[in-house]
């Protein structure tokens, strides 16, 4: 007869209430829907949390109440002693006899998923004093006869992780420091590989679950890249088009058109955000959506241009300059404070932002009559500043995304690290990028091939930050 049992490794994330379980189960299956909050008590059900790749699910993690009662649950226990092999039996017999009692509901909940087969991982806090009253919790979950390991987790800054560790080490094989508010694969997979260790038949399926779960990692990131290629192409090759009828095209006619591109821009930027936060199964980030598109500084703000952008000497050993609009690029440059041409021609004045040619996208045409209309229209990109900017913002968000942890549940401050750009763009890396930018700007269609090596250059850099 075939198992019913499921094939995959599960293990039940138990211990004391408040120290941080639900925050390793989100951390440890990637979900951000796992209720956490500093009340104690929070989860008061079993709750599974599979982590599941195109259907197949890797490993399972059961979020559990804390202990309520572990001192009674002993006791009954002990009341019930017999030889070490049959102590399995005896916490089924507590399961069984007390099932519908609701002071025990914590422990049966809890209790349960072990009893039907899965592995332990008891949580500490260790910024807190070992305690005697934990002896009963471990007590019992020894009675289970599981394998077991113990996680210590710091939710404060002090550290009595010596004691706890010399207590949980009577305990548990394994025991390990797990901080489930930093994102880091190699910590991830340094905690796989301990469950593999817990039982012979654990081995193969873990270290299997380990594979794909750096098979996983490999495709969100290649999957990231390659929105944020699409991104660049679309956005530095976009048109929009503004219809006049008859009239002259008047001042606020260009002022509409512009908004109307800028509006694409942004909109563009946004929805690969979205796609990038959902490939990393940060879905439910509505609330810090301010952040992360970060609030007061405005895809076409100076603030913008001089964190992400190229400094002037950059731009022009990037060759970002060459085959500028008219010819007039460089000059200008050199000339002035202005990198593009156009409606910035006037517009010479000081300060970063504006040598940068910032508020300037593109030039806006007039074109000719067509049945009669008469149309203006704005793009593809000029300002040969702005793919740099636009992919700073991406790669720095997807850098942000990638590496914050599930488990968090506030709005975090992102400071604007102005280095950032440092960590990634260098000399060799901005020519490579500029041959590409420069064809997006064309507006002429661009290969499969080559949005595939503009993509694997992303994936280079993603891959380089997200380890
Ligand atoms: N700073 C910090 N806070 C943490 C850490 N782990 C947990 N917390 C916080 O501690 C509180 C409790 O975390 P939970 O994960 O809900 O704890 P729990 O053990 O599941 O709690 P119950 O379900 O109530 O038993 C939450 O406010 C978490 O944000 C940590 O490593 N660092
Ligand atoms: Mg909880």
């Amino acid at each position: 007869m075939p198992s019913r049992r499921p094939t995959h490794p599960r293990f039940a994330v138990v211990g004391h209430p408040n120290k941080g379980k639900s925050s390793i189960v989100s951390a440890l299956a990637l979900d951000d829907t796992v209720k956490i909050s500093d009340v104690p008590g929070t989860t008061i059900k079993q709750r599974s949390f599979p982590l599941s790749v195109d259907g197949k699910i890797l490993y399972e993690l059961l979020d559990t109440p804390g202990f309520q009662r572990a001192r009674q649950v002993l006791a009954w226990l002990e009341k019930h002693d017999v030889s070490a092999d049959k102590r399995h039996e005896v916490v089924q017999a507590f399961i069984n006899t007390h099932k519908d009692n609701a002071k025990f509901n914590d422990e049966i909940e809890l209790l349960t998923p072990i009893m039907e087969g899965a592995g332990i991982i008891y949580v500490v806090d260790g910024s807190k004093p070992y305690g005697e009253e934990y002896e009963a919790e471990m007590e019992i979950l020894r009675w289970t006869g599981q394998p077991s390991m113990a996680l210590i987790n710091h939710i404060d800054e002090s550290d009595y992780s010596q004691e706890w560790k010399r207590a949980l080490g009577q305990y548990f094989k394994m025991v390990r420091t797990f901080n489930p508010m930093r994102t880091d694969v190699s910590q991830h997979i340094s905690i796989l590989e301990s469950m593999a260790q817990l039982k012979e038949e654990w081995i193969s399926p873990v270290k299997q679950s380990i594979k794909l779960f750096e098979a996983y990692h490999a495709q969100m990131l290649s999957q990231s890249a390659e929105a944020i290629a699409k991104l660049l192409s679309e956005a530095l090759s976009d048109v929009e088009t503004l219809t006049l009828g008859d009239a002259e095209a008047s001042e606020v006619d260009k002022e509409v058109l512009k908004e109307k591109y800028k509006e694409k821009l942004r909109f563009l930027e946004n929805k690969t955000q979205k796609q990038i936060e959902k490939i990393w199964n940060h879905a439910h980030l509505e609330k810090e959506q301010a952040l992360l598109t970060f609030d007061g500084i405005d895809l076409f703000s100076e603030e913008a241009a001089s964190v992400f952008g190229l400094t002037r000497k950059e731009l022009l050993i990037t060759g970002a300059t060459s085959g500028a609009v008219a010819g007039a690029g460089v000059d200008l440059l050199l000339l002035g404070h202005t990198l593009f041409i156009g409606g910035a021609i006037g517009a010479v004045v000081g300060g970063v932002g504006a040598y940068l040619g910032f508020n300037e996208l593109s030039e806006v045409k007039v074109l000719g009559q067509k049945l009669g209309k008469r149309y203006l229209q704005i793009g593809p990109m000029e300002n040969r500043n702005f793919p740099y900017i636009l992919l700073g913002r991406a790669i720095f968000h997807a850098y942000h995304i990638a590496t914050r942890s599930h488990a968090l549940r506030d709005v975090e401050e992102l400071s604007m690290d102005s280095t950032f750009k440092d960590k990634w763009l260098n000399e060799d890396l901005r020519k490579s990028l500029e041959k590409y930018h420069k064809m997006f700007r064309s507006g002429d269609e661009v290969s499969v091939e080559d949005l595939e090596a503009y993509k694997n250059l992303i994936e280079g850099v993603l891959e380089k930050l997200i380890v």
